[in-house]
Parts: C-alpha cells; sequence; structure tokens
C-alpha cells in the first residue's frame, strides 16, 4: 500500500462560526482561529478541516455560497485568511477548505442572472424546468424537507434545489458551469491550500429525465435519480484532470447513501477520482424505519459490522475518512457513550477506536473534551434551519410536536453547533458578546481550561493517543481482524503490519465484560500502548473483567 503523507495525518474539523470568536460579535471567526493554532498544534493534529467560510447569507451557514471568491463578512477578510494559513502552514499544519459545489445561494450572481429571463446566458447553470400538469416537475423531496422544486415567477419555472430553496443545484450537465468551478478551486490551490473537502460530490449529476419516484414509503426523496448519478463519475474525473492532478494535495469526497461497491469508484486509486472518501453507513446505525428523523436504538454487534465491513472491503483498494461525528451529526458521547456517569470513560474509549482503525480520522472539536449534546428545551433555542424546517413540516404532517422535539434533541444537527467550550468563564470563553447559539450549561464543568489541568483527563489521553498513532505505523496501515462478532459488550480486534500486530480490547457498555482471549492470543505478553484505567506497560493476555468502557491497546511482543 502507498505511504502518502494524508494516510498517515489526523484531521480536526473546526466549524468556524463555533469555535472561537474575536471581536465580541457572538459568532466565531478567522481570527478566533488564529489565536488557537498554539492549542491545535499543541494537541498534535496534522491538518485542519474549516467549514465553508465564504460569502454566505448564511441560509445553512456557509454551505450556501454568494460568492466563492470572498470571504464572509461575519468571518472577517482575505487578509485575515491569508493570515491563517500562514499561521498554520508555520506550525506545519496543513488547511483542508470545504468546496460546495453542488449548489450555490440563490444570491449568488450567477442564479440572480439565471432567474432574471429564460434568455440569460446564465439561465443554464442552473436546473430549470417548466411546470407538469399544474404541479411541480417531479416528486422528489428536498433533504430539508418539502419539495426539490421552487416555482419562480419571474419565468414562471422551478428550479431544482436537492437542499434549501436558497440553495439552488448548480447544472453540472453545463461546460461552462464545470469551466467555472475548476477556475474556482485552481485560484484556492493556488494560495497554497492543501486538500478540499467535497461537499456532496456523488449528487451532482441527476438523472435528465427527473421522473417521479413511484413508492409506498412515507418519505422517498429520489434518491436513485441523483445520489452517484448517471455522469457523476465523468465529472469527477474531469476535475481531477483539470485541477487535482495539478497540485500537492488531498481530497476528501462526501457521498451520502453510498454503499462499499459504489464509494470504492470514487476512491479506487487507478480510476483517478479522489483520495477519500467520507461514507455515510455508521451514520445510519441507529436510523429508524422512516430514516434519519426516526430513531431506534443502535447496538454493538450492528455497529461492529459495519465498520467491520468498511475495514475490510477497503483495505489495499481506496481509503477511508474516519468519524465519528461532525457538524451534521449529535455528539460523540451522547450518541455512542455515556454522557453522564462514565463521559470520560467513554470518551477516552471512542477516541481510541477513531484512531486505531484504518483510515484517517477526523476529530471534531469538542470531542477531545468529550463535549456532550445541550438537549435544548424548546424549538426555538434551535438555529439550524434543515432542523426548523424538519421540525414544522413533520408537525404539519401530523406528528406530535412533542415527540418531534425529543427526535430533535436526539438528532439536531445543532448539538454539535453550539460553541467550543474553552474556560469557565462567561459562554464558555467563546465570545463576549452573546452568543449567537446558546452554550451548553455544563461548560463550567466540560472546558480546555480544565481538560489541560488535570493529568487524566480526556484531552490528555488524546494528545498520548496521537503521538502513538504516529509512532506505529500499523495503527495506520495495517489490515483488520475482529475477534467476537456477535459479542454485544466487547470490541476486540488485531491490525497487523509488516510484521507488527496491535490488539484493541474494548468494553463498550456500562457493565463490566468479562474477556475470555481467544487461544491465538492468550498468554501472549504485550506493552500497553494506551489505556483509560490500567497504569501498567506491559501486561500478558488472560481472561480479565473489563470496567465499563474500559479501553486497551496492546502490542503484542
Ligand atoms: O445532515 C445530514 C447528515 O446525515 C444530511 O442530511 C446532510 O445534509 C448531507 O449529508 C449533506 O451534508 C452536506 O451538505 C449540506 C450541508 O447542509 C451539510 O452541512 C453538509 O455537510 C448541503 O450543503
Ligand atoms: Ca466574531
Amino acid at each position: 500500500m502507498k505511504r502518502y503523507w494524508w494516510k498517515e495525518a489526523v484531521i480536526y474539523q473546526i466549524y468556524p462560526r463555533s469555535f472561537n470568536d474575536s471581536n465580541g460579535d457572538g459568532i466565531g471567526d478567522l481570527r478566533g482561529i488564529i489565536e488557537k493554532v498554539d492549542y491545535l498544534h499543541d494537541l498534535g493534529i496534522d491538518a485542519v478541516w474549516i467549514n465553508p467560510v465564504y460569502q454566505s447569507p448564511n441560509e445553512d451557514n456557509g454551505y450556501d455560497i454568494s460568492d466563492y471568491y470572498q470571504i464572509m463578512d461575519e468571518f472577517g477578510t482575505m487578509q485575515d485568511w491569508q493570515e491563517l494559513i500562514d499561521c498554520l502552514h508555520a506550525k506545519g499544519i496543513r488547511l483542508i477548505m470545504d468546496m460546495v459545489v453542488n449548489h450555490t445561494s440563490d444570491e449568488h450572481s450567477w442564479f440572480v442572472e439565471s432567474r432574471s429571463s429564460k434568455d440569460s446566458p446564465y439561465r443554464d447553470y442552473y436546473i430549470w424546468r417548466p411546470n407538469k400538469e399544474n404541479n411541480e416537475p417531479c416528486n422528489w423531496l428536498s433533504y430539508f424537507g418539502g419539495s426539490v422544486w421552487e416555482h419562480d415567477q419571474v419565468t414562471d419555472e422551478y428550479y431544482l434545489h436537492l437542499f434549501s430553496k436558497k440553495q439552488a443545484d448548480l447544472n453540472w450537465d453545463n461546460q461552462k458551469v464545470r469551466d467555472n468551478i475548476y477556475d474556482m478551486m485552481k485560484c484556492w490551490l493556488d494560495k497554497g491550500v492543501d486538500g478540499l473537502r467535497m461537499d456532496v460530490i456523488n449528487l451532482i449529476s441527476k438523472n435528465r429525465e427527473f421522473p417521479d419516484v413511484v413508492t409506498n414509503k412515507q418519505y422517498d426523496w429520489g434518491m436513485p435519480h441523483y445520489v452517484n448519478g448517471p455522469k457523476v463519475h465523468d465529472y469527477i474525473r474531469e476535475m481531477n484532470r483539470e485541477v487535482f492532478s495539478k497540485y500537492d494535495m488531498v481530497t476528501m469526497g462526501e457521498c451520502p447513501s453510498t454503499g462499499i461497491e459504489e464509494g470504492i469508484k470514487y476512491i479506487d486509486p487507478a480510476r483517478k477520482e479522489l483520495d477519500m472518501l467520507i461514507n455515510f453507513e455508521l451514520m445510519d446505525v441507529d436510523f429508524g424505519p422512516q430514516g434519519r428523523w426516526d430513531i431506534s436504538d443502535w447496538n454493538l454487534v450492528d455497529f461492529k459490522k459495519i465498520v467491520r465491513k468498511w475495514q475490510n472491503s477497503l483495505d489495499g483498494r481506496g481509503w477511508n475518512a474516519l468519524y465519528l461525528m461532525s457538524h451534521d451529526q449529535t455528539r460523540t458521547v451522547s450518541r455512542f457513550g455515556d454522557d453522564e456517569q462514565y463521559r470520560r470513560e467513554s470518551a477516552k474509549m471512542l477516541l481510541t477506536l477513531l484512531l486505531t482503525l484504518q483510515g484517517t480520522p477526523v476529530i471534531y472539536q469538542g470531542d477531545e473534551i468529550g463535549m456532550t449534546n445541550p438537549n435544548f428545551e424548546s424549538i426555538s433555542e434551535y438555529k439550524d434551519k434543515e432542523t426548523i424546517q424538519v421540525y414544522e413540516y413533520e408537525v404539519s404532517q401530523g406528528v406530535d410536536p412533542k415527540r418531534m422535539l425529543q427526535i430533535v434533541k436526539y438528532r439536531s444537527r445543532d448539538n454539535s453547533r453550539t460553541p467550543m467550550q474553552w474556560d469557565s468563564s462567561s459562554n464558555a470563553g467563546f465570545t463576549e458578546g452573546t452568543p449567537w447559539i446558546k452554550v451548553n450549561s455544563n461548560y463550567t464543568e466540560i472546558n480546555v481550561e480544565n481538560e489541560i489541568q488535570d493529568a487524566n483527563s480526556i484531552l490528555n489521553y488524546l494528545k498520548k493517543l496521537l503521538v502513538i498513532r504516529k509512532e506505529e505505523k500499523t495503527l495506520v496501515y495495517g489490515n483488520y481482524f475482529e475477534f467476537f462478532q456477535e459479542d454485544p459488550q466487547l470490541y476486540c480486534y488485531l491490525r497487523e503490519y509488516e510484521g507488527t500486530k496491535v490488539v484493541v480490547v474494548m468494553n463498550f457498555s456500562r457493565d463490566t465484560a468479562s474477556f475470555v482471549p481467544i487461544s491465538e492470543l492468550r498468554g501472549k505478553k504485550c506493552s500497553v500502548l494506551m489505556s483509560n484505567c490500567i497504569n501498567c506497560s506491559f501486561i500478558s493476555i488472560e481472561n480479565m473483567n473489563l470496567l465499563p468502557y474500559q479501553v486497551m491497546v496492546l502490542k503484542i511482543l
């Protein structure tokens, strides 16, 4: 397997709006990130991915771009951005920018032009259709609720938007659109950007027939007609040829609703498309029968099965980006661990899982201190348009508002978007003004300052884990073999690379678990690379009782 810096790197994801506010307007900004570059460097991460910072009216917090060449006013200026990349590079940290090219804001000049008349030279930059039998052109549903079509008065036609109606989908079948986008990407790469995270890149090619979905499911979004659509690979290959291949850079492609065989096509090195895949299968482990806005209890056996499938299928064929949460997900420790009694133990265990699998780990801001879901009590405290639109849509369809609020508390993307908790001063040290979204009330206890001071903290554990990931290449490149696949409590696997073997043992539960090693491991002498509860440097693998959320990373001697 070929070695690359980006395979050995650990990425830290920054949601700029909620990271650090430098000027007291309540909104995180670029200068706020600059103030924390030393913190990132001390942590020991190799690269940061920042969510979109381009000019945007903020319908979807920057995922609705109105000018790709400008920085959002609230985030600062191009000079600030230049200073940020320079500061990061001076500390040896690479910068990955978010690229949102499936859609733009309806306030982008292309769309303003496009909407103005059917004869506009920009008309064909977006996807316009006349009505069909006095109805929308087809019955697909938007990710954010309601139809994907929005009627526009000016020309009495509809435009397509897979997300909010303020996020109009670009027409990728138009060569001019593609060329404009490639030029824009090159402009950022010429400024020294080290990588691109490609937002919903597998949605760019639509079935031009726009067929209705015929279904008896309550929600059917019409996905087969635009997820991994007809020309998606042609366009990504072209993008690679025109842009990526000309730079020393990395690409991470976000591909929702994509299984392994389809996913591999994007990252098979021979196909020259993308470097890493961001897939969602693990994030779907707790979906209910009706999908994301429905909840079911997840269980470890299913969880492991998904991880195992991806670990084993991609090995030697393509490289994965690993994550347990993002700005679109709910807090890791609240979802997969225990955010009360065993918050520390489970946070450490989950970080260990993330950093001992094959792939490039992405740590989301706040996970290094075990931040939790805020459990807002009222829908009015949520800011995310997806959350609000889905809530309103479901309630309008007859779902009980109380039940919907429960679902929102569990699922809302705002769970990850509450301000970073730096210290115990007001607003967690995030801002001197009024934060744009409420700070989690547990900030006096859970914050970076406390974590730095406490030798046993999650943060200090992670720092050590990052050093070990760097030193032990088995954790990066090794293959993956899992034991006790049907065990509902234990998670145990072996990584092996060039003759070195590392075993990871975890108790994924609030109860003690008895661990009886298989004969292949029994009696083996090991050095303890990491553990959240034992302090010895060497052990031999014997029967043992594991404490709740105990984890051990053992290198076989
Ligand atoms: O929130 C989700 C996670 O399961 C999805 O519905 C999400 O919208 C989808 O995965 C695409 O996400 C990306 O594109 C969106 C943006 O809102 C998300 O923040 C972004 O990560 C539209 O640009
Ligand atoms: Ca600010």
